[in-house]
Parts: structure tokens; sequence; C-alpha cells
């Protein structure tokens, strides 16, 4: 009998392949033979108890009493998320309610996560998480791995100390590096303090050691300095390898930091059990245990590279050879920002949905938060994202075979709260038409077949726009064009092929990045559930394993925002007013007049830093009001170009413009920061300045130049 994940990956009792192909599994590691690796310094750091440390920081009072973060439901007194070290110490643990939290720990202090759109956001704890990152990146190549947690790349500083002021020359060794675990260390009755500065000062030693230990002496001054600077506590692990190095720093938490020297790696990895290992705590992980009788990381060393590929095909075969030996290629990518962003919600015992308009309902909560994050990420990081992703967990009510997965579903992502909105909503009728069948879809009797226990929306294939706002302009254009194309005829692809490896899953950034990995702590049920119990008993170890198993657990917080959406007066401020106060927006100066003082002096304060991102956030500003927008133009006559023209009837200054909505489009001349228009196209800039003022205004502006032109796709013209 084959174990899940060997039958569902196409592998037969022998150890083939079935069907003629390799199979493509979420287990699936992008791994071609790794470079040796013996001679980098990478670490791997992760906060303590990390929301835990957010919420004590914004409540000095919790500091030194036992503290856990609860999810925002009220059962039971809420799911514990994070605990902190001094509730530990009561057996406090994640997989708690705060009911059973506070009967081990009565003087637990229970803080609840902030709820946004009626879910848990997260928000603080990315931007303190991002506080961290910025300070780690410091030294050397930084990853942001997930919310809480970074790889850094410390080779280039570590060569740089060993060849300036190696550790034997040093005055003095911080205490914070004295205090480094070195495994493998023999003490031989001395103190472990004096010999771990032993070892720090061997001069004889490995070269390879030597690096290392410059390695530790680097992350205990950055961590250091982290707990400076933001008041927050880190643990590490310093290896030659992403993979020993994440290992490493969960053996010794809080607030320590283990060393793993190579010749300390073998005895490591005999005695590790096989679940421990990252990527392994799921199905493949068991498959090993029931199929291959492999309980620790040591006992796939019995096995050939040649008989693991058969077993699990030639990418998760030779990744399993290469673990086992402590083996790891992967780079540290230079990555301090997400890959992705998502936002999803569960739905437990009674909450699931089941019809499509409360599918709708939160399919548009979640693709708000989505839409906002995507411009936020727009407006700081000059970045855009290409695929939108659906995903969902469900089941069917009545049937036996429930446990069948909802496939998730992808499109181009065009940018808007609407249209997002919309494409979700395409991408969950594929996706259902898919798990239940069209047929069931297209009767009546459908509404009550299914039921929605979990849901998230993420925008992946996020580049950074070239420099240069005439390139952004172009970006956009060409981007409405495509997603011209393809709004009306949605097309949808498994969000399993988005990635070159096969699937998302396949790639191990994904279940440890950033916030999207975090994404399954909004979402830790993997499979239908009936009984709320059940799911909320572990959130912690449903969220570790689902890392193999589901991929809704990798996305949940990404998320797209719109250019074409009303925006908050500052991404990371209140929920309040994303759609209703257009008239607070940073497009005030395209707006109806400043309303107060408060307003002016934030019109005058923003003047200098005008973008033509404020354009695009005014409310429809990009991709809805194509034909609103044509028509005022061809009202005014502003512009001058192509059929659209009509003579000059510019507005005259002062006077109120209404360029498509009028609660939003509106202006006054005088009130445009011209600062925008630079970061026009030439040609457009001397047709809106000739319109804005028309004794200056440009005698001729090239056919299908226009402003109108520029925005509109050609099939709108
Ligand atoms: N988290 C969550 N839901 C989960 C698990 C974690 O929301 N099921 C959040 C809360 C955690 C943060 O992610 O504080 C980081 O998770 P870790 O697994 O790194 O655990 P902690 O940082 O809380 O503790 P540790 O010190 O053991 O790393």
């Amino acid at each position: 009998m084959l174990s899940g994940w060997r039958r569902r990956n196409g592998i037969d009792t022998e150890g083939g392949k079935r069907g003629g192909r390799e199979f493509k599994s979420s287990n699936t590691m992008p791994v071609a033979r790794p470079k040796p690796s013996d001679d980098r310094v990478i670490a791997h750091v992760d906060m303590d108890c990390f929301y835990v440390q957010v919420e004590q920081r914004k409540q000095p009072t919790l500091r030194g009493h036992p503290t856990a973060v609860v999810q925002y439901n009220s059962w039971k007194g809420g799911g514990l998320i994070a605990v902190g070290y001094e509730a530990r110490k009561y057996g406090v643990k994640r997989s708690m309610r705060g009911d059973e939290a506070k009967k081990v720990c009565p003087d637990i202090q229970l803080v609840q996560v902030p709820v946004a759109r009626g879910k848990a956001d997260l928000g603080v704890y990315r931007n303190a998480g991002s506080e961290v990152v910025s300070i780690l990146s410091r030294k050397g190549r930084c990853e942001r791995a997930s919310i809480d947690e970074v790889y850094l790349d410390l080779t280039e500083a570590a060569e740089t100390m060993l060849a300036e002021n190696p550790p034997e020359r040093l005055e003095a060794i911080s205490e914070e590096a004295l205090k480094s675990h070195v495994l493998g260390l023999h003490l031989g009755g001395a103190s472990t303090r004096d010999c771990v500065r032993a070892w720090f000062r061997m001069s004889d030693a490995d070269h390879r050691d030597k690096l290392l230990a410059c390695g530790a002496i680097i992350v205990a001054e950055l961590r250091h300095e982290v707990l400076k600077e933001t008041e927050f506590t880190c643990s590490a692990g310093i290896a030659h390898n992403k993979m020993l190095a994440k290992l490493a720093s969960g053996m010794n938490k809080p607030a320590q930091q283990t060393v793993v020297p190579l010749s300390s790696v073998e005895k490591l990895l005999e005695s590790l059990p096989i679940k421990k290992m990252k990527q392994l705590g799921g199905k493949l992980g068991t498959s090993l245990q029931v199929d291959l009788g492999v309980n620790t990381v040591g006992d796939l060393l019995r096995f050939s590279e040649e008989k693991l590929q058969e077993c699990y095909g030639i990418n998760t075969g030779t990744w399993l050879w290469n673990i086992s030996r402590g083996i790891c290629g992967e780079e540290v990518e230079g990555r301090l920002l997400p890959k992705s962003h998502g936002s999803g919600k569960t739905f437990r015992g009674p909450q699931a949905l089941k019809t499509v308009s409360s599918v709708q309902k939160w399919l548009n909560e979640l693709c708000e938060e989505l839409s906002e994050r995507l411009l936020c990420d727009l407006e700081q990081n000059k970045r855009i994202a290409h695929t939108l992703t659906l995903h969902a967990s469900a089941y069917k009510l009545n049937d036996s075979e429930s446990l069948k997965k909802f496939p998730s579903k992808s499109c181009p992502l065009r940018y808007g709260i609407a249209k997002i909105q919309e494409d979700a909503l395409k991408l969950f009728h594929a996706g259902l038409r898919e798990y239940i069948g069209i047929y069931h879809v297209r009767s009546k009797e459908c509404q009550h077949e299914w039921a929605i226990t979990g849901l998230s929306v993420s925008a992946s294939k996020i580049v950074g726009i070239p420099s240069g706002t005439h390139s952004i302009m172009k970006y956009f254009h060409n981007l409405n064009q495509t997603s011209m194309t393809t709004s009306n005829d949605i097309c949808t692809k498994d969000a399993a092929f988005l990635s070159p490896s096969g699937l998302h899953l396949a790639d191990p950034q994904i279940d440890t990045y950033e916030d999207e990995a975090r994404t399954g702590r909004e979402m830790p049920t993997l499979y239908p559930v009936a009984d709320e119990t059940e799911v909320c008993k572990d959130p912690l170890s449903s969220r570790k394993y689902a890392n193999n198993l589901d991929p809704i657990f990798f996305r949940t917080k990404e998320q797209r925002d719109g250019l074409t959406e009303d925006i908050r007066l500052s991404c990371s401020g209140s929920e309040n007013g994303l759609v209703s106060e257009p008239t607070q927006s940073k497009m005030d100066f395209l707006g109806p007049g400043l309303k107060s003082e408060k307003q002016k002096k934030k019109f005058e304060k923003e003047k200098g830093n005008s973008s033509i991102l404020r354009f695009f956030h005014s409310p429809d500003a990009y991709s809805f009001p194509e034909h609103a927008c044509l028509k005022t133009f061809q009202e005014s006559g502003a512009s001058s170009s192509g059929n659209l023209l009509q003579e000059n009837k510019q507005p005259t200054a002062g006077t109120t413009c209404s360029l498509g909505r009028n609660d939003a489009w509106s202006y006054k001349r005088d009130e445009i920061d011209p600062t925008v228009l630079n970061e026009l196209p030439p040609e457009i800039q001397a047709e809106v300045r000739g319109w804005l003022h028309p004794q200056k205004r440009a005698k001729t502006v090239k056919k299908g130049s226009s402003i109108v032109h520029y925005f509109l796709s050609k099939a709108d013209l």
C-alpha cells in the first residue's frame, strides 16, 4: 500500500513513475546538483515569539509577564498563535485555546491580533519585521524568508574580518558571541564560555571554521543592534549553508545563537528526526517513514541517489541525497521585499461559506486588502505584480470524496480593486466548476453542495518597474492593454504551473517566505472541517505541515492593490475610508478643493513629493474611467489630437474641471502640483500643460499621443 504522497505523485510501489512522465508535485525540490558550499558563511535569524514581542513593545507593561497572542475569534478564548517564553514555562502551547491557556497559567495575558475587514490585520507585525530586516541587512546579502525570518550571506564580511581583524587578534570577543553554542565542541572540563573563546581564537583551525567564527561574531553584533534599536530579541544559526543555518537557529532559543562547524554536520543529521527537516514535516516525510523506513535524516544515507530518484523523481531524489549529507546549494537571494502578497481567511465549522454571494462578499474584502498592499508596494518599491491567484479549501456536503482539493486558479493581474474583485470571482467560479463539475454548478441544487473553509487571493510575479516615470507609464499602458484583452474572457490556469519548478509548493522559498508564508496562519485548515474543535487544535502544526500539503497556506497574504482604488492617506494607516473618502486621498490635489486647514497643510507638505502614482491613486483613475474620461475630455476639448478633439474649450484658470467622476476628478487648475506633469511623457506633458494654460498650449501634438490615447487601450479608442 502506497502512502498518500507517493500515490498522489505518481510513484508506484516499485518506485517507478506512472504515466511515462516525471511527476511534478508540491514536494518536488528544485534542485540541481549544488556546488560545494562549505566555504560560505550563512546565517538564519529568527525572531523569538515574534507577535508577542511586538505586542510587548506596544504595551511595555506586558514585559516579563506570561503573554500570548490570540486569533480574533472568541470561541473558547481564541486560538493561540504566538506564546511568549514566560508562558511556555507554564506549559502553554500554541495548539491551545485561550481558555485552556488560562487554566494552565491563570496569570497569562492574552492579546488579540488586530482585526480589520473581519480578519486578522498583520500590518503591525509585517512592519516590525521590516525594521529588523533593515538592520540585519547591514552586513551582507539578506533574504527575507518570512514575516520574522531572515537568511544572511555573510561570506564576504567574514572573509574581510578574517583578513583584517581575525578573532585571535581581537582584544575582546563580545559576551553575546561567547554565549554561542558551537556544535561538536569538546569541553574537556573547561567552562563552555572558555571553550567557545578558545574556539573563536584558534589560529590553526580549519579555514572554514575560522570563517564561521567570524560569522558568529558578526551575527552576535547584528543581534545586539536589533535588540538595541527595536527591543526585539532573535535567535540565529550560523553554518555553511541555508539548510544547516535554519536547522541551527531553532536549536537554542530565545536570544541565542548556534554555530554548526563542518565537522559536526554528520552527527547532527544522524539522529535528527526526518520530520524536523524543513520540507519534510508533511507528506513527503511521512512517505519516507512509511515507504522507506527512514526515521532520521541519517537513515537516508542507506539509499543511493538513484534509488531515491527512482522513488521520488530526479529532483526530489537528488535533494534528499544531498540533505542527508548536509549539502544545500541554495543561494541567499538578495531580497528584502516579499515575493508575493496575499490575503486570506479561514471559515471554520459553521462559518463555512455555502453560497456564491457569501464567497463574493469575502473575496471582495480580501481583494481590497490585497489591492491596498499592492499599492503600497508600487508606491514604496516601484514594483508591480503580474499574476493573480485564488486558492480555496472546500468540502463537498454529503460526499465521501470530499477530500478532493479545490483547484487553485490564476490569471493575469489587473490593477484596481474592482478588477481584482471581478477576476477573483471568475477564478472562483472556474475553480468551482472543476471542483464540483459543470453539471452541478448549473443545477439549482448546487447551492448546498459545497462549503468553502478557506479563501485566499494572492499576487505574485512581482517585478520592479524600470526607473523613470516614463517607463512606469509605459508599463501601465501595456499592462492595461493586456488587461483589456483578458478581462472579458479570463484565462485561468492552475496556480500550480506558475512557478518554473512546476508548483509553488515546489519552491522552498515559498513556505518560508515572508508574509505569504504566514498566510497559512490565517488559514490553518487544510481539509474540510466539520468540527471546529478539530481544526483549532493545532494551528502550529497545521501551518507547519501545511507547507507540504496545501498551497493555500503559502499565500494568504499577498495582495494586489488597485491603481484605480481610492486610497488612504497612508498605506499603513487606519483601515477607514478606503473607498469612502476619496477627498482625503493623496489625490487631494486633483480633488475638489482642500476641505480644511489640515488638509491644506498636508497638501502643501506633499506637493513636492507629487508623483504620477497619485494620479493613479484616485478612485478609478486608471482602469475604469476610460469612457468617462474620454467623454469629458471630448466635452472639454482637452485633447488636441485625433478624432477626440474639439476646439480649444479649455477650462479657464480657477474653474473646476471634471475629468470624469466629479467627486474625485474635479480640480482647480491652480491647485495642481506642476511637478506631477514632469512625470508624464514629454508629448503628454505638452498637451496637459497646454490644456492647463491655454495661452502656452502646444500647437501641435502628434496624432495618437494625446493623454486620452495614452491611458486608453486601442480597443477603447
Ligand atoms: N504565527 C501565526 N500562526 C501560526 C504560527 C505562527 O500567526 N500558526 C505567527 C505568530 C508568530 C510568528 O508567526 O509569532 C512567527 O512564528 P514562529 O513559528 O517563528 O514562532 P514564534 O516566533 O512565535 O516563536 P519562536 O520563538 O518559537 O520562533
